[in-house]
């Protein structure tokens, strides 16, 4: 088994998609071993994104995500991390497959409704970012 790091961003949380979205990682067989809804400020955004700090969008995409509440998720499944990407769908909704969270909830290549893990590396960053070893038992 393997887990994944998860976020339901705060477009889709503002947007009342946070049910469909947890049906459907249900229905696909996920594991949720841990779920919070929180409210990130731009520090805490600047410092889970820290790998895009020297990229173009980095302000907008911290401002985004520290606009409104999200739900941070650790999923736990075989194969989790490429399992929950191939889920989700490409970066930009407009290039995400049918049937993928982004096509359906995203609405533009910064505002694409969720996060996942890339690898197992940051996977264990992320979810230590948000979670305790305790609240992941
Ligand atoms: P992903 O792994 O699919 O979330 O995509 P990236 O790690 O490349 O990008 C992280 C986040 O930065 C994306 F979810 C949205 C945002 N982003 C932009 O706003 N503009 C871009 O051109 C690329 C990414």
């Amino acid at each position: 088994m393997e887990k994944t790091f998860a976020i339901i961003k705060p477009d889709a949380f503002a947007a009342g998609h946070a049910g469909k979205i947890l049906a459907r990682i249900y229905s696909e067989g996920f594991e949720v071993i841990g779920l919070k809804k929180l409210y990130m400020s731009k520090v805490e955004a600047e410092g889970f994104y820290y790998v895009h700090k020297e990229r173009p969008f980095f302000g907008e995409l911290t401002d985004f995500m520290s606009s409104g509440p999200c739900v941070v998720m650790a999923l736990e499944s075989n194969n989790a991390i490429m399992k929950w990407r191939d889920l989700m769908g490409a970066t930009n909704p407009a290039d995400a497959g049918a049937g993928t969270l982004r096509r359906e909830f995203g609405t533009s290549i910064g505002e694409n409704a969720t996060h996942g893990s890339d690898a197992p590396e940051t996977a264990a960053f992320e979810l230590g970012y948000f979670f305790s070893g305790m609240e992941l038992l």
